[in-house]
């Protein structure tokens, strides 16, 4: 692979941060001494936030940090990358403002070239906001918002004749696989680019697919174009692969990689390289037998999850995602929704190397403004969710919003909307909506999968399980592709009871026993139905919730089958390992 040409230097440390709104804090003289030294990712509400009651902070905070770019980095376009900031981030260099960027769960970027001075020291300021916003989804939702820069900041500096970085955020480079056979896989490549030179060049067009060792097995150059001063051009090009060797879920998740390189055809010199992941597979859903992977049924044993962790919130190293995904391959998990929104890159990228097969979703959570500006941010998140994961193969579905409380025309007029910009940005894929009021309202028929949130045993304790339900719903409408987006109960680790059987109160007595109980009669109905084309466990982990109040563990939700300090495997987590996977539980020496 042809290494990046690109230089990259992180500017995670060396922040200071106030939990405080201050005029004039983007100056560059202003005074910031008394601030506390942080780096990122942070988030101001880790520590504090999570004691219930509604009490944690949300509004502004902001952050400096001086920093000298090297004067090495000169004649290059510098972009300056912001992975995650919640919700609406401002930011300034030099007192210049670059921009505003709002939602929560995106990365953004912001040309700073002529703002940044090199070989002197500079000055980022970022304004981050918490609060709800009227026209940002989501308006409101089940988990606590924490605020900061809760991800990675860097810059990177680009040859002005390079890849596009201004894209929503995504990588430029957009692999399509048109078709895969045993005999060959061919793989359309898009690049955008742009000419930022202040005069005409010539270029060429390299692309590459290397498989997993390195060896290139691929390739395609594109004829040399004249390209005007500062102007967009895009390359269209077809890479086949020969004897393909398919990314097969967590039985064979078979990585190549693609990189795209911009030549100078003057000089025959690459100016710019980016790499992306490749997976070449087939995947489907059928009403009747469900979801398929390279031709064959597979079964999807999904959780959902969220992206925090205690004393962390939102702030979860790669370390600590690493045992996430640990502890989902302990208990056979091979689906994931990120539910309810965009999460951080390394979490699909440990997806495809992992083999899962991932439903990840816009935050379009319970209601919908009917503003434009609404519309407009949704569709914006939905663009930037799509374009910056598109070459991720462990991506299936595309998710569109969860459990809109109303069917009005607002909400499903814009449901409709987001389904079509699925189908217009990426016909490879599918998109699906969580859905929990009558099974057959319009709201569950936009996306092109539908999907329930079903608490059999928990909100709903007159049935004790999903089976009926998924039966009716299947016979009524045989056509229509099923899947249990989320199900599951409480399970306090404090509370015990031998047999326990309902009622219990969900914001009181739900003994951990009772959490087993719910999933070993939900799992026991749920294995049979193979019309579904997925299930979801409601959720891996414990979560951050500041609002709520269970019993013994104010400001959770306590629906996870892991405590959220990840210490505790609830007796919930060892069912699901007995039925998922053929590992003993007990190793004899
Ligand atoms: C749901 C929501 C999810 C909640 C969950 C619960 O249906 O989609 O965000 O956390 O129920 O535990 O109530």
């Amino acid at each position: 692979m042809p290494p990046s040409l690109r230089a990259s230097v992180s500017l995670d440390s060396g922040w200071r941060f106030l939990r405080a709104d201050v005029p004039g804090a983007e100056a560059p003289l202003f005074n910031d001494s008394s601030w506390s030294s942080v780096s990122v990712p942070h988030t101001w509400n880790a520590l504090d936030g999570q004691d219930g009651g509604s009490n944690y902070y949300r509004g502004i905070g902001w952050y400096r940090k001086h920093f000298t770019p090297a004067a090495s980095l000169a004649g290059r376009r510098l972009w300056l990358q912001f992975d995650g900031v919640n919700q609406v981030a401002d930011v300034w260099v030099n007192g210049v403002r670059l921009g505003q960027h709002r939602g929560g769960f995106a990365g953004f970027r912001f040309d700073a070239t002529s703002s940044l001075k090199l070989g002197q020291d500079n000055v980022v300021a970022v304004k981050a906001d918490n609060r709800a916003a009227a026209d940002v989804a989501p308006l409101s939702a089940d988990f606590t918002f924490f605020g900061g820069i809760y991800r990675h900041v860097s810059l990177t500096g680009v040859d002005p004749l390079g890849v596009r970085m201004g894209d929503y955020g995504g990588p430029g480079v957009y692999l399509r696989q048109r078709s895969l056979s045993d005999a060959s896989a061919s793989v359309e490549v898009t690049t955008r680019s742009w000419n930022n030179r202040g005069s005409a060049a010539r270029v060429r067009v390299r692309a590459v697919v290397a498989d997993h060792a390195g060896v290139v097995v691929g390739e395609s150059v594109s004829a040399v174009r004249s390209v005007n001063a500062a102007t967009g051009f895009d390359t269209v090009q077809t890479v086949t692969i020969p004897r393909p060797h398919r990314w097969n879920s967590k039985a064979d998740p078979y990585l190549y990689s693609a990189s795209v390189e911009i030549i100078d055809a003057d000089t025959g010199v690459a100016k710019d390289v980016v790499t992306q992941p490749l997976g070449l597979r087939l995947a489907s859903v059928d009403a009747s037998s469900g979801f398929s992977l390279n031709g064959k049924r597979l079964r999807l044993n999904g959780v959902n999850a969220h992206q925090d962790r205690q004393n962390a919130g939102w702030a979860v190293s790669a370390d600590q995602q690493r045992e996430d995904f640990d502890l989902m391959d302990e208990m056979g998990v091979n689906a994931l929704r990120t539910a309810h929104y965009q999460q951080a890159a390394n979490v699909y990228d440990l997806a495809d190397a992992r083999g899962y097969v991932v439903w990840t979703e816009i935050p379009l959570v319970n209601e919908v403004a009917d503003t434009a500006a609404f519309r407009a941010n949704a569709q914006q998140q939905l663009l930037e969710m799509i374009r910056q994961n598109f070459n991720h193969p462990s991506i299936a579905f595309w998710g569109i919003g969860n459990e809109q409380k109303t069917s009005n025309t607002a909400t499903n007029n814009l449901l409709r909307d987001l389904a079509a910009s699925v189908r217009a940005e990426d016909s490879g894929r599918l998109s699906t909506y969580a859905s929990h009021i009558g099974d057959l309202d319009p709201v569950s028929s936009h996306a092109d999968l539908a999907a329930y949130n079903k608490y059999y045993g928990w909100y709903d304790q007159s049935s004790t399980g999903p089976g009926a339900w998924a039966d009716r719903l299947h016979a009524r409408d045989p056509l229509r592709k099923i899947a249990l987006s989320e199900y599951g109960a409480g399970g306090s680790v404090v509370q015990h009871e031998e047999n326990p059987s309902p009622p219990v109160t969900t914001s009181r007595w739900h003994p951990e026993e009772y959490q087993t109980l719910v999933h070993e009669n939900s799992w026991a109905q749920l294995k049979t139905r193979d019309f579904l084309w997925g299930t979801f466990v409601w959720n891996m982990f414990d979560f951050a919730v500041d609002s709520r109040s269970e019993g013994d563990t104010l400001g959770r939700n306590d629906k996870g089958l892991v405590t959220y300090d990840r210490s505790v495997r609830k007796d919930a987590f060892w069912f699901y390992k007995s039925q998922w996977t053929d590992t003993p539980f007990v190793h004899l020496n």
